[in-house]
């Protein structure tokens, strides 16, 4: 299909025209499919094509970062990482959309349409409640952790496996400065929108025992490559639908995928969780039940995964990691189970202190969220995004000594005055 070619709307049709299983699902002729950006994102391109007789959703990489520019420039790899990721987690956990195409020197990925649904982190500011989406996501993520990980694959092709993701290594960079570095020094792509924040920003520079634990997380981050992590987790990476009682959950964007810690991934939920929770109070009145239910789906996020992880522990445990033979051929289940609360207890401290670290930097660092972006006045968004401040440093700093999710969610009870 040729070099590579950047997409514009008017493009779009004759590209996707090329590929017969694309076309057949449009219906019709090219000419009469209707083309449109839908991109929020901040790397890439989406367009949504519908045709007489269905959609889809095109999403191609540019070679520069979305959010910047071109002065910023990215690898299109990054297509080819978010592909090899997507086909992994639909295999292991399904969860995710379905890929029609895959054209890899376009750096393009064709998905059905997810036409229903919206993204998450959008109906959490409009206070809707999608009841399966927390215990569907805790299971995702148990399934594609536990199943990329060393306790389920030989250490050889966990290796090999670990070997195709390193090359991730522009998307991986991204997080480590974006989230680990910039927020605790002076940096020209941090930024704040309320003033009121200058003082905050000055103190988690000057903040010692804050800036150690960051850099505690980053070594986890950039040495332990215990599972194929998404990368990107936040609720803005998932689709929820709801048509009567039924509803449907997508995780998409998978293109930070890289091996690293299984706790990063649970760690970018629950922060994106608690971004919502010290939100709401800049929504207008009637925040309080919301805040609750969003406590209530950060430990489901949690119960779920350990829930999961611990079936997948017990049944699929067939990786040279705690090999399950060693213990059962000495009628050894009693040690097993302790090693299994030992790791899950371990997992969760670092979900808290990689929940405080994606907390801080969508308030100080390069990109924020649009849960508090929209807060208005300025004033009140400075009183959200300090409350949240609090929570995420006592994450970072105090991870082991809070030591649960249910005690993460009393501590932001306590930061809202709640
Ligand atoms: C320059 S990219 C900024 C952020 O957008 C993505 O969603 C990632 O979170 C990344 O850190
Ligand atoms: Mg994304």
């Amino acid at each position: 299909y040729g070099a590579y070619e950047p997409l514009a709307v008017e493009r779009v049709a004759a590209r996707l025209a090329a590929y017969p299983e694309v076309a057949a699902r449009l219906g019709g002729r090219p000419e009469d499919w209707q083309v449109r950006e839908v991109g929020d994102g901040n790397l890439n391109f989406v367009y949504i094509v519908e045709g007489p007789a269905g959609s889809v959703c095109a999403k191609q990489a540019l070679p520069f970062v979305r959010l910047v520019g071109e002065s910023w420039p990215l690898p299109l790899s990054r297509s080819f990482f978010e592909h090899a990721a997507l086909s992994r987690q639909a295999r292991l956990a399904g969860t995710v959309p379905q890929i029609l195409r895959f054209d890899g020197p376009q750096a393009l990925i064709v998905m059905e349409n997810l036409g229903t649904h919206v993204i998450w982190r959008k109906a959490l500011t409009a206070r809707e409640r999608h009841e399966t989406a927390a215990p569907i996501l805790g299971r995702f993520m148990a399934e594609t952790l536990f199943r990329t990980s060393d306790l389920n694959l030989s250490a050889a092709e966990k290796k090999r496996e670990a070997a195709l993701f390193a090359g991730n290594t522009a998307l991986a960079k991204i997080t480590e400065d974006l989230v680990f570095t910039d927020p605790y020094r002076v940096h020209p792509l941090n930024r704040w929108t309320s003033p009121e924040l200058d003082g905050t920003a000055a103190k988690v520079r000057g903040d010692a025992e804050w800036k150690l634990a960051i850099q505690e997380l980053k070594w986890q981050f950039l040495c332990s490559a215990e599972a194929l992590v998404h990368g990107d987790l936040h609720t803005g990476s998932v689709m929820v639908s709801k048509a009567g009682d039924a509803e449907d959950v997508r995780v998409i964007d998978p293109e930070f995928a890289f091996y690293g810690p299984m706790g990063f991934d649970v760690g970018a939920l629950l922060a994106n969780l608690f971004l919502s929770y010290f939100a709401q109070d800049g929504h207008g009145p009637g925040a309080e039940a919301m805040k609750a239910w969003l406590l209530v789906q950060g430990t489901r996020v949690w119960d779920a995964f350990a829930a999961r992880f611990s079936e997948l522990w017990r049944t699929e445990r067939r990786g040279d990691a705690y090999p399950a033979s060693l213990f059962e051929e000495q009628g050894q289940a009693d040690a097993s189970e302790a090693a299994l609360e030992a790791f899950l207890a371990r997992l969760q401290v670092d979900a808290l202190g990689f929940a405080g670290a994606k907390m801080a930097r969508r308030i100080l660092g390069l990109a924020h969220v649009s849960d508090l972006e929209t807060i208005e006045p300025p004033a009140l968004r400075a009183a959200c995004e300090t409350r949240a401040l609090a929570l995420a440093r006592q994450l970072v700093v105090e991870r082991r000594a809070i030591a649960t999710v249910s005690a993460a969610c009393r501590r932001a009870a306590i930061l809202s005055g709640a």
